[in-house]
């Protein structure tokens, strides 16, 4: 009976490879089937050596996965919650099966990442709607919209920029400079009006000023060597002009992601910590939210609300596959 059958959450992450010899064909399945150069491959294996081999993406999401699922289940619903990578096993596709032999018929489906672009997004959605014409449309599964705008993620994004900068000694918080990121994309989504960089910083000046912030800015990290332009400024440049306006006391906040990951463990915590190091500056970043409570409680709201009024994300209601990126030109970043 349909009515008895349990209601499929499925969070999708962007996978991670768990051993070296995973990087390549993680790189190759990231790059749309293209193989990367032996040169950028090294180069990747080289940036998760220095995070320790692997990282906890998949730990973490399944850690949310599990504890969404308990929280849900204590408001009296018949839920299973299920964590599906867009990149890397269980591949989305793979836990859609296993969603299907348990009898899940209705679905919510939403991706942990809270900004909507047709790239990024486009990719988590394109994996849900192939696995779902490959085992015969099993699912009622509208595609559940972005949550940039839900308060009680700003809130808790400006209760970790709050503890972020407790980091600093008491006397300097004044003159800490608030640095929100996120994950670059090619130049190219501006031809589209892709909402990405708007909502980003509508997300940024909330948090901000939920958190008694007067002086942030935003900057891009992460972009890819693909050959064609990425939207900046980067991050790591982005230290210089700072330092140059006198600034010295950074707290990067990564508000286009959620989890400890490589972008996160190498490339704030690596990357830009060491240049803010070269620069003489002090980069303090804030904590992810990972499984913390807070975070739960926001997306068992998104979940919530998502079932009341299933609206399919509306900043790409018609969205399609784009088109692969160019073939990369350099080894990788
Ligand atoms: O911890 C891990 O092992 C995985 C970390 C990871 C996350 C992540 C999130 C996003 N990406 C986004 C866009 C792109 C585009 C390309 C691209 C390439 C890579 C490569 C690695 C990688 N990304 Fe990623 N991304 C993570 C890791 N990403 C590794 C390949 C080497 C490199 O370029 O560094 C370019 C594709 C191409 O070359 O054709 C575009 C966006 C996000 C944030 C949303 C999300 O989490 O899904 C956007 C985490």
């Amino acid at each position: 009976m349909q009515d008895d059958a349990p209601v499929g959450v499925l969070l999708m992450a962007y996978g991670t490879p768990e051993t070296p010899d995973q990087v390549e064909p993680y790189f190759t399945h990231i790059r749309g089937g293209r193989t990367p150069s032996p040169e950028a491959v090294a180069h990747l294996k080289e940036r998760y050596a220095r995070v320790g081999g692997k990282t906890p993406l998949l730990e973490i999401t399944n850690e949310v996965a599990a504890a969404l699922q308990e929280r849900l289940r204590r408001d009296g619903g018949n839920f299973n919650v299920y964590a599906g990578m867009k990149h890397w096993h269980p591949f989305i596709g793979e836990v859609m099966e296993r969603m299907a032999t348990d009898g899940v018929k209705r679905v919510v489906a939403f991706a942990l990442a809270p900004h909507c672009s047709r790239i990024s997004l486009g990719g988590y959605r394109k994996a849900v709607e192939d696995a779902q014409e490959r085992l015969g449309s099993p699912f009622d599964i509208p595609f559940a919209k972005c949550w940039h705008h839900h308060e009680r993620w700003r809130d808790m994004m400006a209760g970790l920029v709050r503890d972020g900068l407790e980091q600093f000694p008491e006397g300097e918080r004044e003159s800490v400079t608030v640095l929100f990121s996120a994950h670059s994309l090619p130049e190219r989504i501006r031809t589209w009006d892709d909402p990405y960089e708007r909502q980003l910083l509508e997300s940024s000046a909330a948090v901000a000023e939920r958190a008694g912030v007067r002086d942030w800015r935003f900057a891009f990290q992460s972009a890819g060597n693909t050959g064609e332009p990425w939207i900046g400024p980067d991050i790591v440049d982005y230290l210089e002009t700072l330092h140059s306006e006198g600034v010295r006391n950074v707290l990067s906040v990564p508000i286009g992601f959620v989890s400890d990951h490589l972008e996160i463990l190498f490339d704030i915590d690596v990357e830009a910590k060491e240049r803010a190091a070269e620069l003489g500056m002090t980069l303090h970043r804030t904590q992810m939210p990972n499984a913390r409570p807070e975070f739960i409680e926001v997306l068992a709201s998104v979940v919530h609300e998502h079932l009341e009024a299933p609206v399919a994300c509306w900043c790409y209601p018609d969205l399609v596959q784009v088109a692969p990126l160019p073939s990369r030109a350099g080894a990788g970043k």
